[in-house]
């Protein structure tokens, strides 16, 4: 279901865009519940020349404190249980994924294919493949940041940090430093080329 998302060219982004659609629709729910509500009675006790009617007191029901308890509470379970499924789905590389090795350092991004190939600012990635990056920095901390494919995670000295993705349209798409680390910070781009398997099997020889 989509609803306001644009179509995304990564298999990865459709997690976030139907998160998004269940969020955004259970909000507009919970907010006509309370608005229409609250404009009807702004009509309906309206003020009007005093009156000496007084209205009955009305004493609570305990059926209704039920009902406004357990359906929230429901809702907030459904949500709870769909947020970690899309963690798991996030954080969990396939097993058939292309493991490629990502080096972040000031103010450049450097690639290492299996094969041993090495690329700066270029990662080319079959189509229909998912691609599993193992990234750490040379320096300071930096994030690596594919919009398209709505990925993102820390690269930090010292340690291993993973994310994934998958395209499934051909194209170029940038990836962007997401953790201020200098100077030139704004210029650390890397293009995400996505291309044929044939073609990314030969340039991988070259
Ligand atoms: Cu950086």
């Amino acid at each position: 279901m989509q609803i306001f998302s644009p179509s995304a060219a990564a298999a990865t982004a459709s997690y976030w865009d139907q998160m998004f659609n269940i969020w955004l629709v259970v909000a507009v729910g919970i907010y006509l519940v309370v608005a229409l509500p609250l404009l009807y009675f702004l009509y309906r006790y309206r003020y009007r020349k005093a009156t000496n009617e007084l209205g009955a007191i009305e004493q609570g029901g305990h059926g209704i404190e039920v009902l406004w308890t357990v359906i929230p509470l429901i809702i907030v379970i459904y949500l709870a249980m769909q947020s970690v499924s899309f963690y798991k789905q996030q954080r969990t590389p396939p097993l058939d994924s292309l493991p490629v090795k990502a080096e972040a350092m000031m103010w450049s991004w450097s690639f290492e294919y299996p094969n041993g190939k090495k690329s700066i600012a270029n990662l080319t990635v079959p189509v229909d493949k998912p691609v599993k990056l193992l990234m750490t920095s040379r320096d300071v901390i930096h994030a690596f940041h594919i919009p398209e494919a709505k990925i993102m995670e820390d690269v930090v000295p010292g340690r291993i940090t993973h994310l994934w993705f998958e395209f499934n349209e051909i194209g170029e798409y940038r990836g962007y430093c997401r953790e201020y680390c200098g100077t030139l910070h704004y210029a650390m781009l890397a293009t995400i080329k996505v291309v044929a398997q044939e073609e990314f099997e030969e340039w991988l020889e070259q």
